[in-house]
């Protein structure tokens, strides 16, 4: 009987994926991409990390964006297409589109179909007169923007917030601003939310809250790789672990293996020493002028910069 095309590619897709993890657990320092956080409870996770105070990046830039509404009104002008690459819930972005005089369309890009569909239904909510274009897509690679038709607009301004930006290493950042800055094309503009180095307790409480909602977050990922991959992950092996990697400027979060034991993960195995741990995401800590610098790399230049009264987080607003 000819198999459905579309299982296929899934049994595919899976495969790929499971040589990928397979690839990861089988290195000196054993590593698993922090994609595999976000299955649907670990972005319901992350959602609770975002109200742990220990957390403070939403609510730092959810009160910068309010309190630059009219520089970001006059960065964007008139008639702007705004484009989100990785909306997820679009949290912020309602506070960008409010500050906005009129502007002409909203493009929100996300990998999950049911994410943008949310997305979609709460900003055509709140902003019921704006043209709302989503694209299914993964945000680092370049996508095709939707036909605009006999919309009129000015300016196309990318944005990024949530230091979303941090979970890249530098030169994957230059390369990603790089396409940003095709995708804005000319007159094009870039706001981006950058975290900033700080203390490096501040730091690693903000990685390991003390309600342990990151832990589970972390921990989360073997428990999906146990029901997805048919791995053997016993989670009460294993405990979360955020450090700060000063020389690297980076917060590091591992799950550290709490005894010697082998796993088994879609019939190959792996060994792991007492303490040994997996590196399951970076989350990288810029200067200001560092970052500006790596924009400027990628052909950006800068108009406005704005930090924090207590120095936390940064927003750089870039011209194409
Ligand atoms: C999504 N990203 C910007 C978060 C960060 O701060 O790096 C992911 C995260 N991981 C643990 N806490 C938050």
């Amino acid at each position: 009987m000819a198999r459905n095309p579309n299982t296929v590619a899934q049994d595919a897709g899976a495969n790929a994926a499971l040589i990928e993890i397979q690839a990861g657990l089988g290195k000196p320092q054993k590593a698993l991409s922090p994609k595999w956080l976000y299955d649907e409870i670990g972005s319901q996770l992350f959602e609770r990390i975002c109200e742990q105070p220990e957390y403070y990046i939403p609510a730092t830039e959810r009160a910068m964006l309010e309190e630059h509404a009219n520089a970001l009104d006059a960065f964007c002008g008139t008639r702007c297409i705004v484009i989100e690459p990785g909306a997820g819930s679009a949290e912020k972005t309602a506070i960008l589109l409010g500050a906005l005089d009129q502007p002409a369309a909203y493009v929100p890009i996300e990998i999950s179909p049911t994410a943008l569909q949310a997305c979609k239904r709460r900003i055509a909510h709140e902003f019921p007169n704006l043209a709302i274009m989503p694209l299914v897509g993964d945000f680092t690679a370049e996508v095709a923007l939707p036909r605009i038709g006999n919309l009129q607009w000015r300016r196309r301004v990318l944005f990024l917030p949530g230091s979303t930006i941090g979970n890249f290493d530098p030169d994957t950042v230059r390369e990603l601003l790089t396409m940003w800055k095709r995708m804005a094309g000319v007159h094009g503009g870039l706001i981006v939310g950058v975290d900033l180095r700080k203390p490096r307790e501040i730091l690693e409480a903000a990685y390991d809250d003390a309600a342990g909602v990151t832990a589970q977050f972390n921990l989360n990922l073997l428990r999906r790789l146990n029901r997805e991959f048919g791995a053997d992950f016993d989670l009460d092996a294993f405990r979360h672990r955020a450090v700060y990697n000063d020389a690297l400027g980076r917060i590091e979060m591992h799950l550290v293996s709490l005894r010697q034991q082998r796993v088994h993960v879609g019939g190959e195995s792996f060994d792991f020493a007492n303490g040994e741990t997996i590196h399951t995401e970076n989350s990288y800590k810029y200067r200001p002028g560092d970052f500006a610098e790596l924009a400027l790399s990628a052909g950006w230049g800068r108009r406005d910069l704005w930090i924090d009264a207590q120095s936390r987080f940064s927003i750089h607003c870039l011209d194409a």
